[in-house]
């Protein structure tokens, strides 16, 4: 969960940064300082004014004086004078675009100073009516860029990345269940099912009849609501402070539980389907419960399983209900044992202060093995032509695994391996010579330049290369900002099963990267997959969460991940590599 004043904060310096960048010249530098203190707030576990209590604001990695007194202004006062000062020299409505893939500082200054624009409502206007091409630079090809980088930023605009609901619907649960009246409380619809982007948040409640309305009056006056949208005696709407999200609640009777969580679930295609089946027999299903058409009679509702196991269903994780064939397995009973995250017993890429992590070798296997129950974890930096995030050549991987070995030493026991993430060169080449990979524990293969090429035989290129045991996020898509790249998967699946090359499911939010329909497809190609977080920041690991919804959507079980199993298979998952592929 993220503390509310850090995030308000996150999002002022957030726009500093914005502003700083569009100033361009020296100020890039500063852009980049606000920039980061923005991303560490967003990730720190406490709210930064028990940091101001403590003294303690300039401990924050990224927080120097300047920045100190910011905080410490906004915490007193709700404002930062700088910041007010700031906006008044600049375009700020347009500068929120910033975020958006085509829209760049200069782009945007350009379009400001020549044509006068200030708001985004007429920046999309002279986009759509093409008077943007007097603009120096800005031909056909650009304003399509620019089109289509609005329509990608579109889908993140009404819906949010699952991380962001996720925090959202901790939050939200925590609250209810410190109401005494609450019986029970989950959170439904497509975050329970673990889709990429979320709608609004379903959450719901069991409750006795007497107590609802005291649960909803409550319910609308919780600190993060912004705006009541509806309320009755059984339901409510709201709007939330975070994100501008909707969180539609309902309260039900301890009897109705299950059938409402069916309804409220979804998929709404999944719901359907077994209304339709069980009508045929001579049933009706509601969000109340299973009847019997004939005499009304309640005949199941107080769980999942009683509905189900009634029509002759076997219960069915969440993830796979999106009529996808699922209730075909579970009339046959062959619902599989999906992976879960105490299966994990490691995490495959992360990065160091050797690259672009901010933590030490040392330090980040401390605090894994204080708050994971891994028994390995894979150092993974970056190779140099990964220059913005400070990739190593083949010396400097010589010098860290030597590194790594002594803090393993330290440690008492073989917790890090050394491994690498090697930027695959435009040729399928990889950007560190083989000598230097074949030293190495773990080696993952990724794609970081010309994402939009169509990139099969690069990636085949990379699996055929006796010492890349993975590939890296590799779809190359980011949510809302960038198309995966048009590679044909059937092939790709195929050499990756035959040169014992596993895939990644990148955890990243906003990566999330193979998606649950790839993944579904390699698992059935019968390659191998890893869940990894590629962290770069301590609370970068929750992240795996969001990798083993990926793979449970993807119907994948403990033996279809990796990285379930014990690091002694994974040597051996390497040396079959090695002996098969030369
Ligand atoms: P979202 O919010 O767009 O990410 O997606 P959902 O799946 O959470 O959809 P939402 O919030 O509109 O509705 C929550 C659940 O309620 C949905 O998954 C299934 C159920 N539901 C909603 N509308 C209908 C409907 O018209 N028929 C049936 N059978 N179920 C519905
Ligand atoms: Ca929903
Ligand atoms: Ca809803
Ligand atoms: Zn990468």
């Amino acid at each position: 969960m993220m503390p509310s004043t850090n995030k308000e904060l996150a999002k002022i310096f957030k726009s500093m940064s914005n502003i700083y960048q569009y100033m361009g010249g020296e100020e890039r530098f500063r852009a980049l300082a606000y920039q980061k203190v923005a991303r560490v707030l967003n990730n720190l576990p406490e709210d930064v004014s028990v940091y101001i209590q403590n003294d303690t604001v300039e401990d924050i990695p990224g927080v120097g004086e300047g920045i100190a007194d910011k905080i410490r202004e906004f915490i007193k006062s709700g404002k930062i004078k700088k910041y007010e000062e700031l906006k008044k020299t600049v375009p700020v409505d347009l500068l929120e675009m910033m975020e958006i893939t085509g829209f760049g500082p200069q782009s945007l200054k350009r379009i400001h100073e020549e044509l006068k624009i200030k708001t985004k409502e007429q920046l999309i206007d002279a986009l759509q009516k093409g008077t943007i091409s007097k603009v120096k630079g800005f031909g056909k090809k650009k304003v399509e860029n620019m089109l289509h980088g609005l329509k990608l930023h579109k889908t993140i605009e009404e819906r949010i990345l699952l991380w962001q609901a996720l925090e959202i619907g901790d939050k939200i649960l925590k609250e209810f269940k410190s109401i005494k009246e609450v019986h029970q409380t989950e959170l439904a619809g497509s975050i329970r099912r673990g889709k990429e982007t979320i709608g609004d948040i379903d959450v719901l409640v069991s409750a006795f009849e007497k107590d609802r309305k005291k649960i909803v009056s409550t319910f609308i006056s919780f600190p993060f609501v912004k705006e009541v949208l509806a309320k009755g005696d059984t339901k409510a709407s709201v709007i939330i402070k975070d994100d501008n999200r909707q969180v539609d609640l309902r309260i039900v009777e301890e009897d109705e539980w299950g059938a409402a969580m069916i309804y409220f679930t979804g998929s709404k295609e999944h719901n359907i389907r077994l209304r339709t089946i069980a009508k045929e027999r001579g049933f009706r299903i509601s969000e109340y419960g299973l009847f019997d058409v004939k005499t009304n009679k309640l005949i199941a509702g107080k769980t999942e399983k009683d509905i189900y196991e009634f029509l002759g269903f076997q219960w069915m994780p969440p993830e796979m209900r999106e009529d996808k064939g699922e209730l075909g397995l579970a009339a046959k009973r062959k619902i599989p044992e999906l992976v879960c995250l105490e299966d994990m017993k490691g995490d495959m890429q992360m990065h160091s202060t050797w690259s672009d992590g901010e933590m030490d070798i040392e330090e980040l296997a401390k605090f894994v093995l204080k708050n994971y129950p891994y028994e390995y974890i894979v150092l993974t930096d970056h190779s140099q032509a990964v220059k913005v995030a400070g990739g190593m050549n083949e010396k400097e991987f010589s010098k860290q695994i030597k590194a790594i070995r002594q803090v393993n030493k330290k440690l008492g026991k073989e917790f890090l391996k050394a491994g690498a993430e090697v930027d695959i060169k435009a040729d399928g080449t990889l950007d560190l010579k083989d000598e230097l990979l074949k030293e190495l524990d773990w080696v993952c293969a990724s794609i970081h330049y010309g994402l939009k090429n169509d990139n099969t035989e690069r990636i085949i290129a990379a699996c055929q290369n006796p010492y890349v045991n993975c590939i890296g996020h590799p779809s190359g898509r980011l949510i809302g900002k960038r198309d995966a790249y048009p590679v044909n998967w059937k092939k790709i699946f195929q050499v990756a099963k035959q040169t014992h090359t596993a895939f990644e499911i990148n955890c990243q939010p906003d990566r999330m990267d193979l998606n649950d329909e790839l993944t579904k497809q390699a698992k059935e190609s019968v390659v191998k997959l890893v869940i990894s977080t590629d962290s770069h920041q301590k609370m970068n690991f929750s992240f795996i969460r969001l990798g083993i919804t990926i793979a449970r959507r993807a119907w994948c079980q403990k033996k279809d991940i990796l990285n379930t199993y014990n690091w002694k298979n994974i040597e051996a998952f390497v040396k079959l590599k090695r002996k098969t592929v030369k």
